[in-house]
């Protein structure tokens, strides 16, 4: 593997699950894969998990890492050609990124969504010129549409989780305060479309995603009826895909919140999220607090999909 910026990079998706659990099982027995190399990881925007979970993967393949906050005491970065750079912003990132390429042998990249062009967030501007820029193999962290580091801990966690072959996994959106990216259901419903699991995606009209992750998935307006049979229950916030409201908040609606009586709509299903979680918004204390809710280890499995993902491209330096 070269870049990881998609489900498609994982190839067979059986075949990585396989891995997975086999790093799982022995993630200390690669440790001479990473030995005198290191791992960059570079955050445009904050992050609990993700900062850890790749450090400790990173860790666990011999190799070191480094962790740079751009908005905390590094450079504030220009990312458009042609401007005169005469404002708050005194580097650029056609210097920064090959700089960083410099010190390091695999590069992690955090840069969500802006809000502030469509196309640009769509086209995935900034982790491209990463890609095309720092001369290293390069691993999203979660960019303008995809975070599929994430996705791919939740399918190794549905995989564990799972009591038949295939279950049925509900993607439902669910209310949140501020306006968020769309790229942990995009790549939630990309690795859905993968598999052989019977996926729904619902949420209040006006929140359609980009078809091109949708793909023959099922929308169902109605959460009732989505919840209807369920073994999974994957909740996330997103702001408005579709033109003109793209990057906006359509709805609060807090009768989409994830609650004991939605739940009892479901087939005992579990409760999954990608955290951070607002409470009482996107789900209920007593659900989450529930047996039923298996977050936390979803949010360990982060480390071993980051294993996965790393091990293969040390594998293919
Ligand atoms: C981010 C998002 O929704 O994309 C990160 C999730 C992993 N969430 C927030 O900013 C709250
Ligand atoms: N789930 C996830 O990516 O969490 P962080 O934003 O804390 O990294």
């Amino acid at each position: 593997m070269r870049h990881f910026t998609n489900v498609k990079d994982l190839g067979d998706l059986k075949q990585a699950v396989k891995e997975a659990l086999e790093v799982k099982a022995n993630r200390y027995g690669y440790s001479h894969l990473g030995k005198n190399k290191t791992m960059m990881l570079i955050f445009f925007n904050s992050s609990l998990r993700t900062r850890l979970s790749t450090q400790k993967a990173a860790m666990n393949l011999g190799m070191n890492t480094m962790v740079l906050d751009i908005n905390q005491g590094a450079w504030k970065l220009e990312t458009e050609r042609g401007v005169i750079m005469d404002g708050d912003k005194p580097e650029h990132l056609f210097e920064a990124v090959p700089v960083m390429g410099c010190y390091c042998d695999i590069i992690g990249v955090r840069s969500f969504a802006t809000f502030e062009n469509k196309e640009n967030d769509y086209n995935e501007k900034i982790l491209n010129q990463f890609i095309e820029l720092s001369g290293r193999p390069v691993v999203s962290m979660e960019a303008a549409t995809g975070h599929p580091l994430q996705s791919f801990a939740d399918l190794i966690t549905i995989e564990e989780y799972k009591k038949k072959e295939r279950p049925k996994v509900v993607l439902t959106w669910a209310p949140h305060p501020r306006a968020l990216p769309q790229a942990v259901p995009n790549s939630f419903a990309d690795f859905m479309n993968e598999t052989d699991y019977d996926f729904v995606i619902t949420h209040p009209k006006g929140y359609e995603l980009d078809p091109k992750f949708v793909r023959n998935a099922v929308v169902e307006y109605d959460q009732k009826k989505a919840f209807e049979g369920a073994d999974f229950i994957y909740a996330k916030n997103w702001s408005a895909y579709a033109d003109p409201n793209y990057g906006q908040i359509l709805s609060k609606d807090r009768a989409w919140t994830v609650d004991t009586e939605h739940m009892e709509w479901t087939n005992n299903a579990y409760f999954m999220h990608c955290l951070p979680v607002r409470r009482n918004m996107i789900v209920s204390d007593d659900v989450i607090e529930s047996p039923q809710s298996i977050v936390i280890p979803e949010a360990a499995n982060r480390e071993i999909s980051a294993q996965v993902v790393l091990k293969r491209i040390l594998e293919s330096l």
